[in-house]
Parts: C-alpha cells; sequence; structure tokens
C-alpha cells in the first residue's frame, strides 16, 4: 500500500507586521487547521522574509499577483483576498457544496472587501503611497462621511443577511469562510473607531454574536492566544487615528 503523501503546506505571502488583508486569508486557513507557511514572516536564512515576498510577486507571468495577500498552493498562484477564499473554502468544508451557496458567500467576502476598501480610504482618502499626515483634512471629510452613511449601509446589510439566513450564520447555518471575515471586520472596525462603532453595535446583535462565536471556536480561540495573529496597528487597514472617530 503507497503511503498517503503528506499535503504540501501552502505558502501565504503578505507583508509582515501588520494584519492586513492578509488576516482574512489566515483565518481560513487556520479554522480549517491547514498547514501553511506565512513566507514573509519566516527568517530570511530559511528563504523568507520581504525579499522571497517581492520575488514571488516579481515572478511575471499569466497568473502574476498585483498586490499581495497571494497563495501558492502547489504551482498555483492565486491573488485577491476574496479569490483566495473562494479557492480555500470548498477545499476545507468552510462553505457549503451547493453552488448558490458558494456564489452567495463569494458575493458577501468581495462586498466585505469594499468594505475594506473604504476603510482603508478613510486614512488615504487621496494618494495611496503618500503619508495619512499629509492628508489629514481630507481624511476627516471621507471619516465623516464614511461613519455617517456608509459604515451603517454595510454593517445593516451583513446583519440582515445574518437574519435571512437563520440568525447565527452568514451563509446558511454552518460556519463559512464569510463568517470568519466578519469577525475580523468587527474586531478592526472597534480598533479603528471604537466610538462610531459603539453607536452601531446596538444595530447588529447577530452580527456580534456572530463574531463572537468565531473567536470562541477551539482553533481559531487557539490562534487568537499565539503570536501568530497580530494586532492591530497604526500600519495596516485599521488604524485608530482618534480625530477620525466621533
Ligand atoms: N483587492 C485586493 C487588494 C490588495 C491590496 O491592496 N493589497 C495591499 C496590501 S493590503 C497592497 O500591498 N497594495 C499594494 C499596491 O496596491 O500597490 C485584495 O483584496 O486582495
Amino acid at each position: 500500500v503507497k503511503p498517503v503523501a503528506a499535503a504540501r503546506p501552502y505558502e501565504l505571502y503578505y507583508w509582515p507586521g501588520l494584519p492586513g488583508r492578509g488576516e482574512f486569508v489566515r483565518l481560513a486557513l487556520e479554522a480549517a487547521g491547514a498547514p501553511y507557511v506565512d513566507v514573509a514572516r519566516l527568517a530570511k536564512s530559511k528563504g523568507g522574509g520581504v525579499a522571497a515576498l517581492l520575488k514571488a510577486l516579481g515572478r511575471v507571468g499569466p497568473a502574476q499577483p498585483f498586490a499581495p495577500p497571494f497563495l501558492k498552493s502547489g504551482a498555483l498562484v492565486i491573488a485577491q483576498t476574496a479569490n483566495i477564499l473562494l479557492y480555500l473554502g470548498p477545499r476545507h468544508g468552510l462553505v457549503p457544496r451547493d453552488e448558490a451557496s458558494r456564489f452567495h458567500a463569494h458575493q458577501i467576502q468581495l462586498t466585505i472587501a469594499d468594505l475594506v476598501s473604504e476603510v482603508h480610504d478613510t486614512h488615504h482618502p487621496t494618494a495611496v503611497d503618500q503619508y495619512y499626515e499629509d492628508q489629514k483634512p481630507a481624511a476627516k471629510k471621507r471619516a465623516t462621511a464614511f461613519l455617517a452613511t456608509r459604515l451603517p449601509k454595510y454593517l445593516g446589510w451583513l446583519e440582515r443577511i445574518v437574519a435571512a439566513s437563520g440568525g447565527t450564520r452568514l451563509v446558511g447555518r454552518r460556519l463559512s469562510y464569510p463568517d470568519l471575515s466578519a469577525f475580523q471586520l468587527l474586531a478592526g472596525l472597534d480598533y479603528a473607531f471604537p466610538k462610531a462603532m459603539k453607536r452601531e453595535s446596538r444595530r447588529i446583535p447577530r452580527l456580534r454574536a456572530l463574531a463572537a462565536g468565531v473567536a470562541k471556536l477551539p482553533r481559531i480561540a487557539a490562534y487568537l492566544e499565539s503570536e501568530r495573529r497580530t494586532p492591530f496597528n497604526q500600519t495596516g487597514i485599521f488604524r485608530h487615528y482618534p480625530e477620525l472617530d466621533r
């Protein structure tokens, strides 16, 4: 009998030192108990570091990623957070099997990606490659508008999806990858905009309960306690600038 070959670990490529968009992928890998190497966090002597990320990012070909995160699975290279999750979901039972549910999960994930971009733009409204300090007045305007209308609209939508799916999850009644992302989303928003989120929380009881449940999943709870989990900080997407919160 041929021994079953051990599955090769996935290679996740994301900037070290910040949770960023890589965290949405990490949470899925951790929830699945899937072996993975976080390449840029690996020592340079072990073939890791930012140099390894840049080398992989610069490898020209039809599947060349535009930006991290990207995932290597064997010979396959997949970029775009929602696309990576679209790939991982069915491989690890993190999405129901039927086609409609898969597209609903992807639809939710793409919408979360839109929200993540809008959060990013609250501190970088004018130019992605310039400092926050150089675009503060525009950031204030953008954050004010975001908190007044966009945040409640997105969160209200997610809350209604949970209610319509049976009250506990985003897709049907079992855990799926958008639930993990919703947990990360709320954690990030709580960090960045504690005042606004205190106000919003009354309107999203089901989403709050969903996120609290995700944090208690044994693998996720263990991950959150581990050094693999990077705390939010001022270099990621979710940044806490008190002047932008209200
Ligand atoms: N839509 C992409 C966005 C990827 C992205 O913007 N990645 C950031 C880090 S979170 C980056 O490295 N951007 C570099 C760039 O846009 O030049 C996704 O969801 O994965």
